[in-house]
């Protein structure tokens, strides 16, 4: 970790910029990739299976009794686990509902808003160096309480030509539809258009490589939604000298751990416990398995010597960090003042780790800056809202003269007309309300 003064940053703000990790060509190969699946369908997903997964596999969905397996082969402490966790996630998800309510803006006339599920969502879960179950759970029961008819799961097989058992396992807790082995470009552009057996999807949610990153973006120009724009994860952690230096340690390696593009930040008021937290953070990255990984991350990563609230303020809200850690004895005040982050962890006591898995909280976050704008993935990531309006005769009274007005104002009269039709019928006729 590099280790910077406030007026580092200030006099060169890059000095904080993301990682940027974009491989040559990117879009035009992952285009190509897409055009083939659009084209030739289940084929194509098989054979980009077989070129970068290395397996040949005569079916894409998951069977049945694979699904059993899977169930039967797992610790039953992690089913358990993975119980729990889903249960906190649902209560926190389940509160996120709400009940139109019918709002009369003017005398007579009602507009109201209900949420409707949408139909098929995509949900994509990485293979690669970690198996994310916990990403099954973040997506797959907020699609469920929203109403989403159809949930259907890509991720790719591992090497034994099979998806990790606990994401089977979650997936089936979650109650996902159908499930199917195809990664990479290949599962994103065949939920987007639709194969022999991937069936087309409205909405894609998921995190993934840079690869995935950019095939999400290019098919959600061509009528399909997209939960964000994902990058690698972060986390900026503030810390005052309540915070112990071997937590707030712990919790840069938690992130750190992640991939060698994760970037951690740390905040700190004095250079004393700056150092304090790097011998920690020595200290415990060698005990680490992933410790290559985290080492790599690091080299990636920042600590920033602050003399004040404000200036730590300032820093986190430019950065607008995906988590940010307050390890601060006035957690609570300064957490009230955060204006830019996706989710905020309060206090000695809440390590991101709670958040990441179980807590209740949606771990799919806005990444790279976005938290100044995006907000994480929620109930209504799944619903779109559709609006209603219903107006009695005396409502059109009321409201017609204002709408006539203002159609002529844009001369477009056949609007005004929409409305002069009906009042001069109310007026002939002398209909009342
Ligand atoms: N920190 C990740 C989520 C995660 N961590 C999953 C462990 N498993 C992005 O918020
Ligand atoms: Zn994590």
């Amino acid at each position: 970790m590099k280790s910077f003064s406030y007026a580092d940053i200030t006099n060169n703000p890059s000095l904080l910029a993301r990682p940027a990790m974009t491989a040559a060509n990117l879009d035009a190969t992952v285009s190509q990739i897409l055009l083939d699946i659009r084209q030739r369908g289940d084929v194509a997903v098989k054979e980009y299976t077989l070129r970068f997964d290395k397996i040949a596999l005569n079916e894409l969905e998951v069977s049945a009794s694979e699904l059993a397996e899977a169930a039967a082969s797992l610790d039953p402490a992690l089913k358990t686990a993975i119980q729990t966790a889903k249960h906190n996630i649902e209560t926190f998800h389940a509160r996120q509902q709400s009940t139109p309510e019918v709002i009369e803006t003017m005398p007579g006339v009602f507009c109201w808003r209900k949420n409707v599920g949408i139909d098929k969502v995509g949900l994509y879960i990485p293979g690669g160096t970690a198996p994310l179950f916990s990403t099954v759970l973040m997506l797959g029961v907020p699609a469920k309480l929203a109403g989403c008819k159809e949930v259907v799961l890509c991720s790719p097989p591992g090497a034994d030509g099979k998806i990790h058992p606990a994401i089977l396992f979650a997936a089936q807790t979650v109650g996902v539809t159908r499930i199917f082995k195809a990664g990479g470009v290949q599962a994103i552009g065949a939920m987007a258009y639709g194969t022999e057996s991937i069936p087309r999807v409205y909405k894609i949610f998921g995190p993934g490589n840079q690869y995935v990153t950019a095939a999400k973006q290019l098919v959600s120009r061509e009528q399909v939604a997209i939960d964000m724009p994902a990058g690698p994860s972060e986390v900026l952690v503030c810390a005052d000298e309540t915070a112990d230096p071997a937590f707030v340690a712990a919790d840069l390696l938690a992130q750190a751990e992640h991939g060698i593009d994760s970037q951690v930040v740390l905040l700190t008021f004095s250079t004393d416990l700056l150092q304090a937290v790097f011998a920690e953070v020595e200290r415990q990255v060698a005990l680490l398995p992933r410790a290559e990984i985290t080492r790599k991350a690091l080299e990636n990563s920042v600590a920033v010597a602050v003399n004040s609230r404000a200036e730590a303020l300032e820093i986190i809200n430019n950065y607008a960090p995906e988590h940010l850690i307050l390890a601060m004895g006035d957690a609570d005040a300064f957490a009230e003042q955060v204006q830019n982050a996706g989710s905020v962890f309060i206090g000695n006591y809440t390590p991101e780790s709670v958040g990441d898995y179980a807590s209740g909280t949606n771990h799919t976050l806005p990444t790279n800056g976005y938290a100044r704008a995006y907000s994480g993935v929620s109930l209504d990531s799944f619903v779109k809202k559709i609006t209603f309006q219903r107006l009695t005769i005396e409502g059109l009274k009321n409201i017609g003269p204002t709408v006539e007005t203002m159609a002529i104002a844009e001369e477009l009269v056949a609007h005004q007309r929409a409305v002069s039709i009906r009042l001069e019928k109310m007026k002939s006729e002398n209909l009342k309300v």
